[in-house]
């Protein structure tokens, strides 16, 4: 089972996060875990501040010489912009300056200042922002390495950004290739273009915008999760670890929605047998039951668009409860290719404690043991 907690505001010294429960003997590559952070500042739209991160993980314990320990792993990655909120944001002391007090809509301002008897909105804009997705993402590119071994791989690409969809003609390796290094997420260089045009145009109102996402994993074997209990359930576990992503307002498994809109003949997958049990389609996207079944697992989210507008919706001030425009804080106007990689990092975890789960936690040397014994057994099923 893989546990773990994150910590940080977006204007402190760093994030850092807690990793409980990953196995020793686990080869760790800190260029992955920098390779993924790096992915997830880019992306066309991106606002100011990435400009001025360059994130790292920083491993402060748990791990020797490039291989787990089996103790907890502790990793921090800088917020270069202290330097600039040192004096507004130091734990003893604090100038008290760049307060909010007129809460934007569709952020945590307001809500957070009621729940927490906070006057001053930073005090909730600090740990709500996406910065801590910074954190989430260096977890799921380190928890991924228990399952490299196992040949489980993670594909991602943006579904839409907004209005305009991506076009994949055919969704291959070489399609989410293309969509891997695409400003937008996109595969088809026509749409991709169009989404760069649109994401300028919603600049221009001064407005933002969101778009669907979605994460194919591949390899996986079946069983993984349970139908035995609500909270076993690995679909289950996927929708709300994506959900508590910022600014996610829907998941989907597989079909997803659509299958609430036609007949069970062309919901389901048929089952055939050609030297293992097979399926002649994967609406299920992978799961059935709360369980793998061995086809890749599918999971879509849905991204708001970001609450910061440079063309601010109106909102009320705290204080004198006039009605204001609401606080600009800077922001990015799109983030969705970042959101895929969240999403992706962040299933990464989930699944990595699915797989744990099953095969058990101490060692790399029995999880291969017991995952092994697993295969071989249900080749004979
Ligand atoms: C982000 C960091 C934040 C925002 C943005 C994304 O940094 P800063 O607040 O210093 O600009 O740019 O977060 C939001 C837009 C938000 O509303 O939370 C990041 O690291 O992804």
């Amino acid at each position: 089972m893989i546990r773990y907690f994150t910590a940080g505001e977006t204007h402190g010294p760093c994030l850092t996060a807690i990793v409980e429960g990953l196995p020793a003997g686990v080869y760790i590559e800190k260029g992955k875990i920098d390779a993924q952070l790096a992915k997830r500042q880019k992306g066309y739209g991106r606002g100011g501040r990435m400009l001025i991160e360059k994130d790292t993980a920083e491993i402060l314990s748990g791990v020797r010489g490039g291989v787990s320990l089996g103790g907890p792993v502790t990793i921090r990655i800088e917020n270069r912009d202290w330097k600039n909120w040192s004096e507004i944001m130091g734990a003893w002391e604090s100038n008290g300056k760049k307060e909010v007090t007129c809460p934007r809509p569709g952020h945590a301002d307001l809500t957070g200042g009621m729940k927490y008897a906070h006057s001053d909105l930073r005090n909730v804009l600090e740990r709500a922002s996406a910065r801590e997705t910074a954190a989430r993402v260096a977890v799921g590119a380190l928890a991924r390495q228990v399952l490299e071994p196992f040949g489980i791989k993670f594909l991602s690409r943006v579904v839409s950004i907004g209005k305009i969809e991506d076009r994949p003609d055919i969704l291959d390796e070489a399609f989410y290739e293309r969509a891997a290094v695409s400003e937008v997420g996109f595969g088809n260089e026509n749409a991709e273009k169009e989404a760069k045009a649109y994401i300028d145009e919603v600049k221009k109102m001064g407005q933002t915008v969101g778009g669907i996402v979605e994460t194919t994993v591949t390899g996986l074997v079946p069983g993984l999760g349970s139908y035995v209990q609500f909270d076993r359930k690995l679909d289950a576990r996927l929708a709300a670890a994506v959900m508590s992503i910022q600014a996610i307002k829907g998941v989907e498994i597989g079909l997803g929605f659509e299958a609430a809109r036609i007949e069970g003949a062309k919901a389901h997958d048929e089952i055939f047998y050609d030297g293992g049990f097979k399926r002649k389609t994967n609406n299920a996207g992978g799961i059935e039951g709360g369980m793998t079944n061995g086809e890749p697992v599918i999971v879509r989210a849905a991204m708001k668009p970001i609450p910061t507008q440079y063309s601010p919706l109106m909102t009320v001030e705290i204080r004198d409860k006039s009605p204001k425009k609401a606080s600009v804080e800077r922001s990015d106007v799109c983030a969705v290719p970042a959101c895929s990689v969240v999403v992706e990092n962040v299933i990464a975890t989930v699944i990595a404690d699915a797989f744990l789960e099953k095969f058990g936690n101490d060692s790399m040397e029995d999880i291969k043991y017991s995952y092994d014994g697993y295969v071989k057994r249900i080749k004979q099923y």
